[in-house]
């Protein structure tokens, strides 16, 4: 257990308990087991940190200090985290109970994330507007947007970070940064290692606590220009109604209910297995999931038969167990959502083929292992098709047509991604096109790439991250008119010169 105890709060530059003292402890998803204890931030230090960061923002250095510079201190990062990737990795699994292979591959992708910013910083950020007349310099710039409240999710506690704090440095923002308050360990460790890198004081600024106590104070605050948030449908309307009132940028990651398309003339083997990846990796745990299998009517029983076989045997064990294949849910309180999402189904009609509750087998010590479940018959009137698990469930539902294929892909409120599986290039290039997803893998499923922009369609979110479009969001927009030869406008009739030219 690491003791962050004493001060894990960071605001004007230095490391702080709660200003009541009060603290939390952060308990294994895999047994229970203490692994931090942190302090629990008050609106009091709220407060403090968006002073900090406004007053970093306002009269600091960071937001002139220009692209160049900034991107090697995004760059230093990405050296000291590669440095550091092994300790990251450890604190993210002990957090989030993911074996720690995965929490490995995580931390490579945060690497790659401050990487490609970096690179990013030293592209150009200023654009000519051709206006014809020498006189006239007419230029779109691009300056930091601000002092960021940065709120994230506990699935991928450091990735999330990444996506926006990179960014933001880039930028020239001001920050800070809430972690989900079950998941603070690698956010705290991260902080440490922008000071070691130079960030200047005040530009970030670390907050950890409930959502419910901490959110309101620093989502409605007005010296906050913009609000990111990656989590859940309901907290980001709640986020959007408190921002709508002092007009703040939003960015909104909300998840997604994403169809996984397999047409009868696939690849089924690469297909097959990809169901399986899509769903179960880190216990469905991703907004990406692919939860929704559409699967076409003539290869139903032989693709079903197959995920159900495969789902039986996945090895379900914690961060260190190596045989393990995936990990714990979150929570108690996540696994009994995901328990009673099951119930529901069941009862709305769907038919349980495997899973559907908690797994106790031993060696599952008193984790929040759920098994790998999957229903079949289900329909796009049941609230299993159209909400999110996050769990690792699967709902099956068939089509015969490749239009019905894609009116059931779109029949969800969300559009985060989604995946199309035919050796009929047209036709893949076809659903693609219809789906209102925000990703689209044709003959694949899962990858992400830092350069490429992620979010979503409808109420999947607001904006993107990742990709050139993912600085934008951290950046405001200014045109700057220059005359070098100053003329009068002659559009009102000037009484007072004509006056003097008739005295002349
Ligand atoms: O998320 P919350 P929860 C989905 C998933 C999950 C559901 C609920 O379906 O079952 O959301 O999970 C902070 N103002 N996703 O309850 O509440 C909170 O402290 C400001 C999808 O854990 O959305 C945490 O830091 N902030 C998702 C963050 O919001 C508030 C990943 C996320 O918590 C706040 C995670 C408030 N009023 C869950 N209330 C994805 N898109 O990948 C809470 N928070």
């Amino acid at each position: 257990m690491s003791d962050q105890s004493a001060k894990t709060l960071f605001f004007g530059g230095e490391w702080r308990s709660a200003s009541d003292g009060a603290t939390r402890e952060i308990r294994s998803p895999d047994d229970g087991s203490l692994v931090a204890v942190v302090s629990e931030a008050t609106e009091l230090d709220v407060a403090s940190a968006i002073a900090s960061a406004r007053a970093s923002f306002d009269a600091g250095e960071f937001p002139s200090w220009g692209w160049a510079k900034r991107s090697a201190l995004v760059a230093r990062i990405a050296d000291l985290l590669e440095r550091d990737a092994e300790k990251f990795a450890l604190l993210e699994s002990g957090d989030t109970g993911k074996r720690l292979i995965e929490a490995r591959y995580d931390i490579a992708d945060v690497v790659s994330v401050f990487r490609y910013y970096a690179g990013l910083g030293l592209t150009e950020h200023e654009r000519v507007v051709q206006i014809g007349d020498d006189h006239i310099d007419s230029r779109i710039i691009s300056e930091p947007v601000g002092v960021c409240a940065l709120i994230g999710p506990w699935n991928y506690p450091l990735l999330q970070a990444s996506w926006k704090v990179a960014p933001a440095l880039i930028a020239g923002c001001s920050f800070i940064l809430k972690p989900s308050e079950l998941t603070p360990s690698t956010a705290i460790a991260l902080v440490h290692l922008f000071e070691e890198a130079g960030v200047p004081k005040g530009v970030a600024n670390l907050i950890l606590g409930a959502g419910a106590v901490v959110g309101t104070p620093l989502t409605s605050d007005s010296r906050v220009d913009l609000v990111s948030f990656t989590g859940g449908l309901e907290t980001g309307k709640r986020i959007m109604g408190v921002c709508a009132q002092t007009v703040k940028k939003v960015a909104l990651e909300l998840g997604g209910k994403n169809p996984n398309i397999i047409f009868a003339d696939a690849d089924l083997d690469a297909a097959i297995d990809n169901a399986v990846t899509a769903v179960f990796l880190h216990s469905g745990q991703v907004c990406s999931a692919g939860t929704r299998l559409l699967v076409e009517r003539s290869i139903h029983d032989r693709v079903v038969n197959q995920i159900v076989a495969r789902a039986k045997m996945i090895r379900l064990g914690g961060p260190d167990d190596l045989e393990a294949e995936t990990g714990p849910l979150i929570s108690k309180a996540h696994l009994e959502k995901v328990a009673t999402y099951v119930e529901k189904a069941v009862a709305e009609g769907a038919t349980l083929l495997t899973g559907g509750k908690r797994s106790t087998l031993d060696g599952l010590r008193d984790g929040w292992y759920f098994e790998p479940t999957v229903l079949d018959n289900c329909n796009t009137k049941m609230s299993c098709v159209q909400d999110e698990s996050f769990g690792p469930v699967l709902t099956i539902e068939v089509f015969d047509t490749e239009s019905e294929a894609i009116s059931l892909g779109n029949d969800t409120i969300y559009g985060l991604a989604g995946a199309v599986w035919t050796k009929d290039v047209a036709k893949a290039k076809r659903v693609a096109g219809a789906l209102r997803h925000g990703t689209i893998w044709i003959n694949d499923f899962g990858p992400y790439k830092a350069q490429a922009e992620w979010g979503g369609f409808k109420a999947s979110g607001i904006g993107r991250e990742l990709g050139p479009s993912g600085l934008h969001e951290y950046l405001e927009i200014k045109h700057v008119w220059t005359n070098t030869s100053p003329a009068r406008s002659g559009w009102f009739a000037d009484s007072l010169n004509s006056q003097v030219e008739e005295k002349g």
